[in-house]
């Protein structure tokens, strides 16, 4: 992430406005990083008043180190209206900035170099895929679609196997091996364990200096990996239910933290621009599918089809058994004929998503048509009140839905955001 646009001295700029960094997002508010010259805020005067911000905050008293302070803003109507999203990790412009309770209102958001939509999260460079390799179990479909979602967004993911201290020898061979198998793909892993410390600086070492959002499900140890990397970020963390072996929703927000390095280099590291690195915690989500994709984008997003592609009869070819033997599939499709030297789970993985992605490309096909058929009978010139009595309705549940789903998004936090998500709450 570029450094963050230095405020005018003393000042405000000339149009009224502030730049400022979206670092926190939780029940509809949206906490704000902006630099200050020191002691501009606090000599305001009067203390601080709102709940959260009396409260001892360690999130807050990070970015005090950075020189600057959180103000809690809304998002301007008109921004709201256009449909834009503020997400964490956002370059803001804000208005209505008041010392004394620190809140202000986000009136623009900067053109962003990356999203995420699964966590929500902007300018990220790259995304920890979190995995646990017990409680809960290793699921490598799981963390194939965790991948493949990472590199659909155009970023670059890692993979961290998390809790290997649950692991016995045995089991551990076996994670080596997996671990093999996802480098050969060009993806670098970590496996680590917040007990074992030296894992948390092959880590800290593997994240580099640059932005990076960590996910994956609930409980696999997302907030205690940061707070492993950085104690002084002392985030929320809560056992995995013994009954389902299943995280809670412990984390509640998404959270942007500078990514401070341990006491012998923080004196290099003041001296650096603040927020080079960032490290950015989200709540798990257990749904995600691939119902927004094209199975040709699906199957571009697997590195190691590349080898074969080329020889497959087809330019389009997607890879699928489709014949009724295995030696006629494997006469057009290079990636099916080679598939033994390819990762089975892997390919298993891909077919799964791929029929995701067909399902949902069928059902677009159907509603299409549906509202053809629609058309087509009003112009049809038969029986015309019934035609219109069909199209009133029709537009009445339409505007009744929409209006339901507008009524939800107000009063949804970022948890609730996709009803689906449900099924990971306690
Ligand atoms: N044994 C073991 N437990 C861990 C490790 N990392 C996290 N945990 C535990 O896993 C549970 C869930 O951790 P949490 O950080 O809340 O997971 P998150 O939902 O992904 O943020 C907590 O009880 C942690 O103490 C680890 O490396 N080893
Ligand atoms: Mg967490
Ligand atoms: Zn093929």
């Amino acid at each position: 992430m570029p450094p963050l646009p230095e405020p005018p001295p003393g000042a405000d700029a000339a149009d009224g406005t502030r730049w400022g960094l979206v670092i926190r997002y939780q029940s509809n508010v949206y906490d704000v990083f902006i630099t200050e010259p020191p002691g501009s805020l606090q000599a305001a005067g009067t203390p601080c008043t709102t709940a959260r911000q009396t409260s001892q905050d360690p999130v807050q008293t990070i970015f005090k180190g950075l020189n600057g302070v959180l103000v809690q803003c809304s998002v301007k109507g008109l921004l709201k209206k256009e449909g834009v999203d503020v997400l964490v990790g956002d370059r803001v412009s804000l208005d209505r900035l008041d010392h004394v309770n620190r809140t202000a209102r986000i009136v623009a958001v900067d053109t962003r170099q990356s999203q995420l939509s699964r966590p929500k999260v902007a300018n990220v460079k790259q995304v920890l895929v979190v995995c646990a390799t017990r409680q809960p179990d290793l699921d490598p479909q799981q963390l194939d679609r965790y991948l493949t979602h990472v590199t659909l967004a155009g970023l670059t993911p890692l993979i961290c196997f998390n809790k290997v201290d649950l692991l016995d020898p045995e089991a551990l061979q076996t994670l080596e091996s997996i671990k093999a198998r996802y480098e050969a793909l060009g993806i670098a892993v970590v496996l680590s364990s917040i007990f074992q410390p030296h894992s948390i600086a092959t880590l800290r070492q593997q994240l580099g200096d640059t932005s990076t959002v960590l996910a994956g499900a609930s409980g696999v140890g997302k907030s205690s990996l940061i707070n492993a990397l950085m104690p002084q970020a002392e985030l929320d963390v809560k056992a995995v239910s013994s009954k389902q072996q299943r995280g809670r929703h412990t984390t509640r927000s998404v959270t942007l933290l500078p990514l401070i390095k341990q006491a012998t280099e923080q004196a290099n590291e003041a001296e650096k621009t603040p927020l080079h690195s960032t490290i950015v915690d989200s709540p798990g989500f257990s749904y995600l599918k691939f119902d927004q994709v094209t199975p040709q984008q699906l199957e571009a997003s697997f590195p190691e089809f590349a080898a074969w592609r080329p020889a497959c009869r087809y330019n389009n070819c997607l890879h699928e058994p489709h014949q009724t033997t295995a030696v006629e599939d494997e006469a057009y499709c290079a990636v099916l004929a080679n598939a033994d030297q390819l990762d089975t789970a892997r390919l298993a993985s891909y077919h799964t998503f791929l029929a995701e992605a067909h399902a949902a490309q069928d059902t677009l096909a159907a509603q299409g048509n549906t509202e053809e058929a629609t058309y087509k009978t009003l112009h049809g010139g038969k029986g015309k009140d019934q035609d219109l009595r069909i199209l009133k309705l029709k537009t009445k549940q339409r505007a009744a839905s929409r209006r339901k789903e507008r009524q939800q998004l107000s009063t949804m936090t970022l948890d609730e955001f996709d009803p689906r998500m449900q099924d990971d709450l306690d």
